[in-house]
């Protein structure tokens, strides 16, 4: 209950009878639930998670010290729950996630709750999944092993003549049968002049002897998600691929080594633009971000700064070089901060494969 504690912390700071959170991921972070669909309100005259009779048991069984409430039994949805709640415990002052709520929800609950005042909140649960806790730690500590574990099977699985729809289905068998809930995100596996998209998408095109092969991926496991990329050649690699390579392994080792408790978000991307210089027109500026029950979640790593990288923070280092009609390289490693430098939790190596 130490999360909630620090909850009803701040409502008393902001002067509010409770908070309806609607977010998934903030939902997830506080009650435990790890699937959707689902609502939580906490004031301190009690914690409910609201949701429908698809996961009413579930909840149920893991989200301890909540009430549940199945809004299909008070009304017709959500908003008929949270009226009954907000009237059985008299919250004059309702905060809800102004980042999230949609615009129709906020309507509907300005209508349904005309005499409690509704006030829009922003980052209190996010500030609190910014600092991961040991528990926290422990699950990304083992979704990333099972991402080393997967990069290393699917080495043998990378073949000229296989398209890239191919190795991305075996890939995501073979997390499945480590242990993996399933891929935290949609894979990304570009072969040959497609590794020069960042965020380019698998499909039917065969790899190649001589391609570059990117694969960015995330396990899922307990409802977070790692995420790692390597970049490998099918084949002998050209110089200009070796040179590449080993431009984006010295950034993003560049990178890592500024890392400690305390910087600001922008000292990493700095020391990238030392070593790509000559390349700095291929750079993209965004090199990492936060990992948890979301993806991508802060603190935002790159040229725009804002954060400070604190310790227990976890988050990714990926810089990359992207050379349209040519190829691309990018190496992501998810690490944790510590007081003075990182624990790197995904660990596959570094050095160029040649497969
Ligand atoms: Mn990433």
């Amino acid at each position: 209950m130490k999360k909630i504690e620090k909850v009803l912390k701040v409502l008393e700071e902001q002067k509010l009878d409770g908070i309806f959170l609607n977010k998934q991921a903030n939902v997830n972070y506080i009650s435990g639930f790890n699937d959707e669909a689902s609502f939580v309100l906490i004031s301190p005259k009690g914690y409910f998670f609201i949701t429908d009779g698809r996961f009413f048991e579930e909840a149920q069984n893991i989200c301890k010290g909540f009430e549940i409430v199945n809004w299909q039994k008070i009304g017709d949805n959500v908003i008929k729950a949270l009226e009954k709640i907000c009237k059985d415990l008299n919250i004059k002052r309702l905060g809800f996630e102004g980042k999230w709520i949609s615009y129709s929800m906020y309507e509907n609950m300005k209508e349904a709750l005309g005499n409690t005042e509704l006030v829009a909140t922003e980052n209190i649960i996010e500030d609190l999944r910014y600092i991961k806790d040991e528990e926290e730690i422990e699950i990304l500590r083992e979704a990333s092993r099972i991402t080393d574990k997967a990069f290393e099977e699917i080495l043998n699985h990378i073949k000229a003549g296989l398209t890239e729809r191919q190795v991305v289905a075996k890939l995501e068998y073979i997390i499945r049968m480590n242990g993996g809930d399933g891929v935290g995100f949609d894979t990304i596996l570009v072969s040959g002049k497609k590794t020069s998209l960042p965020h380019g998408k698998p499909d039917d095109k065969v790899i190649e002897e001589g391609d570059f092969v990117t694969l960015d991926f995330g396990v899922l496991y307990k409802g977070y998600t790692s995420d790692m990329t390597r970049t490998v050649v099918v084949g002998k690699p050209t110089d200009k691929q070796v040179e590449i390579y080993n431009i984006v392994k010295e950034a993003q080792q560049a990178a890592l080594d500024t890392v400690k408790d305390g910087i600001s978000s922008k000292v990493p991307d700095d020391a990238v633009r030392q070593i790509v210089k000559d390349y700095i027109e291929y750079y993209y500026p965004g090199i990492g971000h936060g990992i948890g029950r979301d993806l991508h979640e802060p603190p935002f790593i790159g040229k725009s700064g804002g954060y400070t990288i604190k310790k227990n923070c976890v988050i990714t280092i990926e810089p990359g070089l992207y050379i349209p009609d040519w190829g691309g390289v990018r190496i992501e490693d998810s690490i944790l901060v510590t007081e003075d430098g990182y624990e790197r939790l995904t660990k596959s190596t570094k050095d160029l494969i040649c497969l």
